[in-house]
């Protein structure tokens, strides 16, 4: 009886379905390092911000529902603001690196796609390893610019708030 249940527990653990994942981290070693692990609680990524000069993405900062994270990176360059639609997730995102990330191409589940930044350096292509999963929250290393990051995927926040301006 008790070998049963233990079987059973064991085989109801296996069939549990895995659904998180991350890629990176793309980029170098330097600057000090940065997580929105905690920032995902707020809602889905509604918004992003991003700034890039003529040769590397300078900064970035996302929103989670209504919420803002801090803004990570320096201030040279144009800060472009790109507003999902409801419903809208990121469910892959392009790029070149080097030491420092040159480019960043946010590619949605609605088939938009949102290029920033340089053709330079070397190619990453990062998306969920799990079916039917997405963008939940970005990490990694800033100082005056974006020396690196990573991007963690999962099921979609059900906490379906647009972003405020
Ligand atoms: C700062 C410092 C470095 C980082 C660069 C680029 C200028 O130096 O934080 O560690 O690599 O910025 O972000």
């Amino acid at each position: 009886m008790k070998l049963w249940i233990l079987l059973s527990v064991l085989c109801i653990a296996a069939a549990q379905q895995r659904s998180s994942s991350y890629s990176g981290e793309y980029g170098g070693g330097g600057g000090k390092r940065f997580s929105h692990s905690g920032n995902q609680l707020h809602g889905p990524i509604t918004a992003i911000r991003v700034r890039a000069n003529r040769n590397y993405i300078t900064g970035i900062q996302v929103c989670y529902g209504t919420t803002w994270s801090e803004y990570k990176g320096g201030s040279a360059g144009d800060l472009e603001e790109i507003f999902l639609h409801p419903g809208e997730t990121i469910t892959q995102v392009t790029g070149k690196y080097t030491k420092y990330v040159r480019k960043l191409m946010f590619i949605t589940n609605k088939g938009r796609q949102f290029p920033i930044g340089k053709e330079y350096g070397s190619s990453f292509n990062a998306a969920p390893l799990y079916p039917n999963t997405v963008l939940r929250y970005i990490s990694g290393s800033s100082g005056s610019v974006i020396d690196a990051i990573s991007f963690h995927w999962d099921y979609a926040s059900s906490n379906c708030q647009h972003c405020a301006k």
